[in-house]
């Protein structure tokens, strides 16, 4: 069927596309002095109320940076949730050494939007703000993409 053919190739070509990272980036990103978040997404809820939120975080400053909590206007709450063994668990406080980049994504840490106030479906951009202890805060907007687009967002780990 030259159809199915036509289809195969097409997605083919999008999957060499999508590995050479030759579209542009969709994630959110903003960035104070010392830190810049960037690849910025919220993942489409699959059950109602909640939704994960991934991102990269730099710190780029010569002072330890403390990620003491996050908000949104969307949500009730935004905890900042570690992920080992298949199990979430809430973190309190995240440090940020130097120089350095910590990754929310599949399996590590990500945002836990909880309480939703709106439905979220692709398309729709989720302001979020993160707290950090002495260096005030960030808000990003981030797009809510479907898993794999999201996913696809992450920078290689
Ligand atoms: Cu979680």
């Amino acid at each position: 069927m030259p159809g199915s053919r036509t289809v195969a190739l097409v997605a083919l070509l999008s999957l060499a596309v999508g590995s050479a990272g030759c579209r542009p980036a969709r994630g959110g990103s903003a960035r104070s002095e010392a830190l810049a978040i960037s690849h910025a997404v919220v993942v489409v809820p699959t059950s109602p109320g909640e939704a994960t939120s991934f991102l990269v975080l730099e710190n780029r400053g010569s002072a330890p940076v403390t990620l003491v909590g996050a908000a949104s206007p969307d949500a009730e709450t935004v905890q900042l949730h570690s992920m080992a063994g298949g199990r979430m668990d809430p973190v309190a406080r995240l440090d940020i050494a130097p120089g350095g980049r910590v990754l929310f994504a599949p399996g590590r840490y990500h945002l836990m939007l909880e309480g939703l106030r709106r439905a979220l479906v692709a398309g729709d951009t989720v302001s979020l703000e993160l707290r950090f202890e002495g260096a005030g805060a960030l808000i990003v907007r981030a797009p809510v993409l479907r898993y794999t687009e999201a996913v696809s967002e992450m920078p290689g780990r």
